[in-house]
């Protein structure tokens, strides 16, 4: 049997999940699975508070992009609405030296590595090609080719082990993020493979949102998604990806399990995608608005603040000043995202390879010609 077997709290799926606070703010103290491992945290009240700070941000900080896309500053949006504790959660477990890959909503997880929230901004308008050194912040650039970013996580990993940067306390793990739906993919399968073989110190982190596009998840499974781990030879675990407690928990240990030679683990974050797909979709179309509303009580940010008025941890001027603060965040935001500049067009061609090409030379040169014939014909 695979970890995650062990059930705490309320309603849960069929299988079980590791949950350490429940949809009411019930903390759980610790949870035991299957295979004897304990999960729990340890934090203090200010590390309680700044988890709430995180989630709280990262959620307005997404509406606003939603807000810009709608307003036609954006070309499109992939919205975290719902997930905000399974990336704050992954996010924070990650220690500084470790790599995350990312698909294209990880937002949250972008946040608490630290980086400046614009930063996958001038991909999504359309200003630059969303590239940027993924060693300087320890997160690789957003990918649209669905499990594809697996595998790249998988060679990033081999490497690390192959540079002797892992196989102890302070070594290296590598997170590889991806959806319900990439695990249909061929990539995803070679990944786990690859991965599970070489004994790689990787982290398959899966959020199952339910949903890929309009297809569910039965479209893509008859199993569990954390048992398919098994297969591959190495542990699967199921977290309530609804709450950021248990997800930095097992994500945590499972890095350091990875960095401690230990090998992958396949970690399912069960979670609900609460928004569109992107905004391109009309997610009314394929799924019912009591399905929605069941997820609503179960939502990542009320659970935590239930928990924290309960405890006497915070009072209602600190949630009112951390909505402040987020508000200001996404304003600052808004305004820079309005203030980047529109590129050169030829600009287009800068980046496809390291160090040029003929092929793009020539078509770079093409264009150019091509852009100079307008000139003063008032076009
Ligand atoms: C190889 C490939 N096939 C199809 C698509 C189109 N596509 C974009 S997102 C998506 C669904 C992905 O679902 P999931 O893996 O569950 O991630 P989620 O968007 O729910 O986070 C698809 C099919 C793509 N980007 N890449
Ligand atoms: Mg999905």
């Amino acid at each position: 049997m695979a970890k995650g077997e062990s059930v705490a709290g309320t309603d849960i799926p069929p299988g079980g999940f590791v949950q350490l606070l429940t949809p009411d703010g019930e903390r759980i103290d610790s949870v035991t699975t299957a295979d004897g491992t304990t999960y729990s945290v340890d934090f203090t009240d200010e590390e309680f508070r700044e988890l709430y700070r995180d989630l709280v941000t990262v959620r307005r900080l997404d509406s606003e992009a939603v807000a810009l896309q709608r307003q036609g500053e954006l070309g499109i949006w992939a919205s975290l609405l719902g997930q905000e504790a399974a990336q704050v959660g992954s996010g924070r477990a990650l220690r500084p030296q470790d790599m995350a890959f990312p698909t294209y909503r990880e937002h949250g997880v972008l946040y608490c590595r630290g980086i400046d929230p614009i930063m996958p901004f001038g991909l999504f308008r359309g200003v630059d090609q969303g590239g940027w050194d993924a060693n300087e912040f320890k997160f690789n650039q957003y990918t649209i080719v669905i499990g594809s970013q697996t595998l790249h996580a998988t060679g990033y990993a081999m490497g690390v082990t192959m540079d002797g940067r892992t196989g102890s306390a302070d070594g290296e793990a590598v997170i590889a993020y991806f959806g319900d739906g990439a695990t249909s993919q061929g990539e995803v399968n070679e990944a786990f493979v690859w991965s599970g073989v070489f004994n790689s110190p990787i982290v398959f982190f899966c959020q199952n949102n339910q949903y890929a596009i309009s297809e569910p998840l039965e479209r893509q499974t008859r199993v569990p998604l954390y048992q398919r781990a098994g297969g591959y030879g190495f542990p699967g675990i199921r977290v309530d990806g609804n709450d950021v407690l248990a997800t930095y928990a097992v994500t945590r240990a499972a890095l350091d399990n990875a960095r401690n030679g230990q090998g992958p683990t396949l970690i399912e974050a069960y979670t609900y995608r609460m928004g569109a797909h992107t905004s391109s979709d009309d997610p009314t179309r394929y799924r019912i608005s009591s399905e929605v509303e069941s997820w609503k009580a179960k939502d990542p940010i009320s659970r935590l603040r239930a928990f924290l008025t309960k405890q006497k941890i915070a009072k209602k001027d600190f949630f009112a000043q951390v909505d402040e603060d987020a508000n200001r965040k996404a304003l600052d935001l808004r305004e820079r995202v309005l203030a980047m500049p529109d590129p050169e067009p030829v600009a287009l061609f800068d980046h496809v390879y390291p160090h040029g090409s003929p092929e793009v030379d020539a078509q770079r040169a093409a264009f150019t010609e091509y852009q100079a014939s307008f000139e003063g014909s008032g076009h």
